[in-house]
């Protein structure tokens, strides 16, 4: 890491404090959780890493980091006042505006009183005598609470790249999830960066507008669609909140992600998508055509069934091979853009803005490092097979260890001392994405089993909280100190996410959605691909039949 990485100072530490409710990570998920139980007067503290809030937002600061879910629906709806008064300025909003928002609701809410920050939660350990989890953090913290609340993120763990020498370089060496909060710029540099997901695709255009030269070290192309980002017209943003609420209920119960339909006045029934078969060659291409000039990934919205059918997915997948060979000049450097290995949209699909334009730069190459592999690093830039290029920095652009990879970094034992680690040993198990069988008064928020990374997060987060306050307050209400999960309950969700997964083209991705890009991770397809409004409406169902799958005591 860079040693001016983002800097931690010391802070207070509990010495075997009690509370209601612990809480790992105070990004967005943390916050809510915050703000809901303070309402139902529980008490209640957060250990938060980083010495803000943020989350996500406060570690990805790398050029050009900008949310790919547009910003009227990535924010909070709890409070209508919040959602009036905050002034996003952008269409998709960039990482400081999203971290400045965070900053925002921690202070109207006051919520920092009970956040510990730069405390790493280590272990996690349920004390079956007592029906409470024990907590440890690295910093020596020492906490004991009724429940458990892990809202670690699902885009936390960067995955480093197992490169040998990379610790060997001289030069500045950047990880886009751990970027310094100094700015950074590269002016008359030689930049190398390997990684072309979401993160890499959007620094890649903005480092090339600085840099004397940016070699781009390509293993696999990825599908991007434009943004088409653009200042925000308050007048527009005036009138479309006079109809938050409406808008607000529609992206929670759409049979999609949640992102909704950001037009003004909200339709009751958005017109449904058509299948491929429904139409004509020509319907089709103006469609695409419609979507890609809109811009954003609803872009993978415009067919209803492209991940679904693996000739409309190859359409699909035609049109944006063809936009790449009409942007990119250069015929090879095109060919080398164009994804081929597996159907579109089942790795994320990545919103960009000017990346394919960007390779018309003299100032930027494609390195097509499957053809001519990286070797090493070394001191003095990035070594392939056939020649190495000297550099000034190096950026890692090469992901994450998602959706289990915070969880099973910390020690958590549940029932009987029973480690989560080796429970997860062939893939993360769990009921609604939210208890794991035999980890008693524990919740992951947004965890594996969960529409998590295939929704709007802002939506799926205040779901998942607003559905384990509920329940918390049932028990309360009943007087019961206990919930568990059955492990019949668990294996029929599994079955379930397992059967709507295979509906879908996503098994066929090889993405982190499947924890294919980690070595050794077990390759099981990890959200829950039936959207948020069916999601809704079965952990709504489970509530209304007396938590049923759960047990109480
Ligand atoms: O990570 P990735 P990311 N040698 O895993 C390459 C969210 N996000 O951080 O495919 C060479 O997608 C790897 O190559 P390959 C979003 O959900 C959102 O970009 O393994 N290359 C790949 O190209 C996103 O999907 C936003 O062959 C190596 C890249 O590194 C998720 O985070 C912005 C390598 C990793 O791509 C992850 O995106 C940013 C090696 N040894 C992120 N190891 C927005 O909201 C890895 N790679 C817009």
């Amino acid at each position: 890491m860079p040693s001016d990485a983002i800097a931690l100072s010391n802070a207070s530490i509990d010495r075997d404090a009690q509370f209601d409710v612990v809480i790992v990570g105070a990004g967005f998920a943390g916050l809510y959780l915050l703000y809901r139980l303070r309402q139902m007067g529980l008490t209640a503290r957060a250990y938060e890493q980083g010495d803000n809030v943020g989350g996500t937002w406060y570690w990805n600061r790398y050029p050009g980091a900008r949310c790919d879910a547009e910003s009227l629906a990535y924010s909070f709806s709890f409070s209508p006042e919040l959602e009036q008064e905050w002034q996003w300025t952008e269409r998709y909003a960039g990482q400081a505006e999203i971290l400045r928002y965070a900053e925002h609701v921690a202070d109207r809410f006051d919520l920092r009183k009970d956040i510990r920050f730069e405390s790493k939660v280590t272990r996690a350990e349920f004390d079956a005598t007592r029906s409470e989890w024990r907590l440890e953090t690295d910093r020596g913290d020492r906490a004991r609470a009724r429940f458990c609340i892990m809202a670690t993120g699902c885009l936390s763990v960067p995955q480093r790249p197992n490169i040998p020498g990379i610790d060997d370089f001289k030069g500045k060496l950047y990880q886009a999830s751990l970027w310094p909060r100094r700015e950074t710029r590269f002016d008359g540099e030689r930049v190398g960066i390997i990684g072309t997901g979401s993160s890499g695709i959007q620094a890649i255009p903005v480092i090339a507008e600085q840099a004397r030269h940016l070699w781009v070290f390509q293993r696999t192309p990825n599908f991007s669609v434009p943004a088409c980002n653009a200042p925000l017209d308050p007048n527009w943003v005036a009138e479309f909140k006079r109809y938050y609420r409406e808008h607000r209920s529609m992206h929670k119960r759409g049979a999609g992600s949640g992102f909704g339909d950001l037009e003004i006045v909200p339709r009751e029934r958005a017109p449904a998508a058509m299948t491929a078969a429904g139409m004509s060659d020509a319907e089709i291409a103006a469609i695409l055509e419609q979507y890609w000039n809109h811009g954003g990934a609803r872009f993978m919205g415009a067919i209803a069934d492209s991940l679904m059918n693996r000739e409309t997915n190859r359409i699909v997948a035609d049109f944006v091979r063809a936009k790449i060979r009409s942007i990119v000049r250069d015929p090879a450097t095109a060919e080398a853009l164009c994804p081929t290995d597996h159907p579109i949209g089942t790795k994320r699909i990545c919103v960009d803005s000017n990346y394919y334009e960007t390779y018309n730069r003299d100032n930027v190459t494609l390195v097509n490092v499957a053809h001519d592999p990286i070797e090493r690093v070394t001191a003095n830039g990035v070594a392939t097979r056939d020649r190495e290029f000297p550099l000034d920095t190096l950026v890692l652009a090469t992901g994450f260890d998602a959706m289990t990879g915070a969880l099973q970094r910390i020690d958590i034992r549940g029932e009987g001392g029973v480690r989560l680690l080796d429970e997860w040993a062939a893939g993360p198990r769990s009921n609604l994405g939210l208890m794991v069988a035999g980890f008693p008064n524990l919740f992951t928020i947004t965890g594996p089993g969960s529409p998590s990374v295939l929704s709007n997060m802002l939506v799926s987060i205040e779901q998942h909280v607003d559905w384990v306050i509920d329940l918390m307050e049932a028990m309360r209400g009943k007087g019961q100190t206990r919930v568990d999960t059955t492990p019949t309950a668990q294996d029929r969700w599994v079955d379930h996410v397992n059967q709507v997964a295979a509906q879908t083209l996503f098994g066929e991705g090889g993405s982190w959605y499947l924890g294919a890009n980690v070595p050794g991770k077990p390759r099981v397809f990890m959200p829950y691909a039936g959207g948020v409004g069916a999601y809704r409406v079965i952990c709504n169902g489970v509530a209304s039949r007396g938590y049923e799958g759960f047990v109480f005591a």
